[in-house]
């Protein structure tokens, strides 16, 4: 395993490991005439999730239905993935034909995802489809309880698995577990059609945290719970109560990866292919329109065709100016997905012949998968994409679209039904149900003044690129490890209590200890940028006039002095190796012995890992950190794995910690910042009260040393301290109440 939930979090500090439940496997193995061949599933989000394990290790649960794969797991159906980079384990499960059959084709894609498509006359009900359903969820969930262990984190997706939560909780009542529901949820007029509309919520409530696209699916949810249930909710909150089990129900719109597309869409290789495909398809238009989506009745495929008809029809004069290319992979090759296709290549054709002439075919039609680069070929030479569900999840194309717009031009319409249409806003909306509405709007798209069509998607690109997959992924895991924290938690709340403690402070000899990163000021992208605000200083220079304060920080003593600048306020630097008593320096004599060893560390830190995006190597002399909040996630594996590595050699020399997106290293020996406490309060007033701030886990050196003495107090979470605040922002109220 390469490292833990730390490595991606801001929140919580948590070492627990994390094991994602899909239907669908990260990895497949095939037999082929040369041996086995590993294959990476295709799909943004399965190599986002994917990044993920490699930087985080853990495990991953899925179907195992590829043709090689029983020949690759060991006896516990666990193979170490990717082959060349073992990072994470993925544990395969094996369903039989009729499994597969009732519980992916039938319960699955019969019944659930028509239901919450609102697609009523596409759902059948079977007996046998729900008897597997639930089969094959025990399964899941007997293959999950054999990985994990209860301060696991569990992360299910999708509808396949609703089972599994409340199946979890029964088996392990202490375990974490989130799901994410990548499709729509409809309203209960809908959703009571289902004969296991209960069974499916219940199941769905084992969760600790469950979440929708957007908040119109948190409502319908919520409301579905209401009419089946006796559950007690908290609208307010988005909380449920159910069988003694707390439900948080919220809205996490899923996104892609901005960066990813948007270089691929600015490379030379897609340039070329651009070129290719309009010599091969001979396009000679003005514009070019492009729709590309899985074979599916959600996406209204014909609907939009009827749109475009009318459109060549209505607006004869710009006709020949457009050329529509629909790409399409079938995923589903069976009924009703087959009508369907034969339903929409006739609508083309006859589109085609109608209005078609010798020079010009107003649709072209593609229908095999393509790779990423010409995918992003398509998106970058259209002028215009379409997107027309009757109702989806969210509509990743949409975002895909928009993200590979590189030259600031293509204008994007989507329809309101889709869950995209909530936060892409420079978007034209369309109801696919209104024909006429979507023609017009067709025509609007093209006619567009070119410095409107820039402004759309410049505030398009602007969305995206800032809510990337990545940000969704740790605003998930963040939320839910928090919710892990919580659940096991000791300590209390500090401001419940604070009037009672406040007395007893003030009663008392008090000797104020504070953190300086993320404790005085916001965790901010860069240690420069952590900038102490004007009211902080302000409200620091009246807390000395009350009591002893001292700054404790890891930063170095020249720094911590420097930013703050009040004399009257005792330092210690380095994580408490190097000490201001407010007349001289006083240095651990701990640092002055690895100094050469440091820096031959910090060295081969740098030259391994210096290439790394994002990456600060701070030498500061006594102690060295290496931050990482801005290396992308793609590269956390990596960067992980090589600072084990290297580390490995120093681990006799030096204390190498975990803080937030940081790594410390500090001579073993040298003081901490529990050391530099108890040495300034005997150098000071042996007698006093210490209270300490702060939130980091260099700080827990500091909790430790004064327990059972005086007060500590975590900013966010920290199970540590004896209280907790919940963000840096109330530190402020804390320390004006000291005042006050
Ligand atoms: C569900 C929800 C939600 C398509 N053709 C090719 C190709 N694709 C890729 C696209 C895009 C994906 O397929 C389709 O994205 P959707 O968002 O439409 O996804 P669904 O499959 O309906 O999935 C949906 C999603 O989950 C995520 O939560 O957005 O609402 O229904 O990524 O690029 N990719 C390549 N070649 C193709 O020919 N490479």
């Amino acid at each position: 395993m390469t490292g833990n939930l730390k490595a991606l979090l801001d929140g919580p500090f948590t070492d627990k490991e994390l094991t994602i439940v899909t239907n669908r496997q990260p990895y497949v193995y095939k037999k082929t005439h040369s041996g086995i061949k590993e294959e990476r599933t295709a799909g943004g989000l399965a190599t986002a999730l994917d990044d993920v394990m490699k930087a985080v290790g853990g495990t991953w649960v899925a179907w195992g239905s590829g043709n090689a794969d029983r020949a690759v797991v060991d006896e516990d159906n666990i193979v170490l993935v990717p082959h060349d980079n073992p990072s994470y384990r993925l544990k395969l499960v094996w369903l039989n034909d009729v499994e597969a059959e009732n519980y992916y084709h039938g319960f699955s894609n019969q019944v659930l995802w028509p239901l919450c498509h609102i697609a009523l006359e596409r759902v059948y009900f079977r007996k046998r489809f729900w008897e597997h359903y639930k089969r094959v969820n025990r399964i899941f969930s007997e293959a999950v309880v054999n990985v994990t262990s209860k301060d696991s984190i569990v992360w299910i997706h999708d509808y396949h698995l609703c089972l599994l939560p409340s199946l979890l909780r029964e088996e392990m009542p202490e375990l974490t577990i989130a799901h994410f529901w990548h499709i729509p949820w409809p309203d209960w007029s809908v959703f009571r059609v289902c004969p296991h509309a209960k069974e499916l919520i219940e199941g769905l409530l084992g969760n600790d945290l469950l979440c929708f696209q957007i908040p119109l699916f948190v409502k319908n949810f919520i409301d579905c719970v209401r009419e089946t249930t006796n559950a007690e909710i908290d609208y307010h909150h988005q909380t449920i109560t159910y069988k003694n089990h707390i439900t948080q129900v919220k809205a996490f719109p899923i996104s892609i990866d901005y960066e990813k597309f948007n270089s691929i869409a600015s490379s030379r290789k897609v340039q070329k292919i651009i070129n290719k495909i309009r010599d091969s398809y001979d396009i000679n238009s003005k514009y070019i329109a492009v729709g590309v989506d899985r074979l599916e009745y959600t996406k209204a495929l014909i609907k939009r065709l009827q749109a475009l008809d009318l459109f060549f029809e209505k607006y004869r004069r710009l006709r020949k100016d457009l050329t529509y290319i629909q790409i399409s992979t079938a995923t589903r090759l069976r009924e009703p997905y087959l009508s369907y296709k034969k339903t929409v290549e006739k609508l083309i054709s006859e589109i085609n012949n109608r209005y078609g002439t010798d020079d010009w075919t107003p649709i072209l039609y593609i229908d095999k998968k393509l790779d990423i680069s010409e995918l992003v070929a398509f998106y970058r030479m259209a002028d215009l994409a379409i997107i027309s569900s009757i109702y989806d999840g969210m509509n990743l194309v949409a975002k895909e679209f928009v993200a590979s717009q590189v030259d600031n031009r293509g204008v994007l319409i989507l329809s309101e039904l889709a869950g995209a249409a909530d936060e892409l806003t420079g978007a034209l909306l369309i109801n696919p149900y209104d024909i006429e509405g979507f023609a017009e709007t067709i025509h609007r798209s093209l006619v567009m003044p070119d410095d409107e069509k820039q402004s759309r998607i410049h505030q398009l690109r602007q969305q995206v690129r800032d809510n990337d997959v990545y940000r969704w992924i740790t605003d998930i895991l963040s939320e839910v490890a928090t919710i892990s924290t919580m659940k096991n938690k000791e300590c209390v709340y500090l401001f419940n209590i604070l009037d009672e403690l406040i007395s007893d402070i003030k009663s008392k000899n008090t000797f104020l200890f504070l953190d300086y990163d993320g404790t005085l000021t916001p965790i901010v992208s860069t240690p420069d940028r952590a900038i102490l605000s004007r009211e902080m200083r302000e409200l620091l220079k009246e807390l000395t006039k009350h009591y002893p304060v001292a700054i404790i920080t890891g930063r170095s003593l020249s720094n911590i002095k420097e930013l703050v600048g009040i004399e009257e306020i005792l330092y210690a630097g380095n994580h408490g190796a190097e000490i201001w008593d407010g007349e001289k320096e006083i240095i651990s004599h701990e640092v002055e012995s690895c100094r050469h060893a440091l820096k031959e560390f910090i060295e081969r830190l740098e030259k391994e890992m210096g290439d790394i995006r994002g990456i600060q190597i701070e030498d500061k002399g006594a102690t060295a950190s290496i931050h990482y909040r801005n290396v992308p996630v793609k590269e956390l594996g990596r960067l992980i794995s090589t600072f084990k590595r290297i580390s490995k050699d120093y681990e006799t020399l030096f204390r190498i910690t975990h803080g937030k997106k940081v790594f410390e290293i500090r001579p073993l020996n040298s003081w901490h910042k529990g050391d530099a406490v108890l040495w300034l309060l005997e150098r000071f007033d042996h007698n006093s009260y210490p209270i300490y701030v702060g939130d980091d886990t260099t700080d827990e050196d500091a909790f430790m040393a004064i327990a059972g003495r005086g007060i500590s107090i975590g900013v966010g979470y920290n199970c540590k301290a004896d209280y907790y605040i919940k963000e840096q922002s109330e530190v402020k109220a804390f320390l004006e109440k000291l005042i006050k």
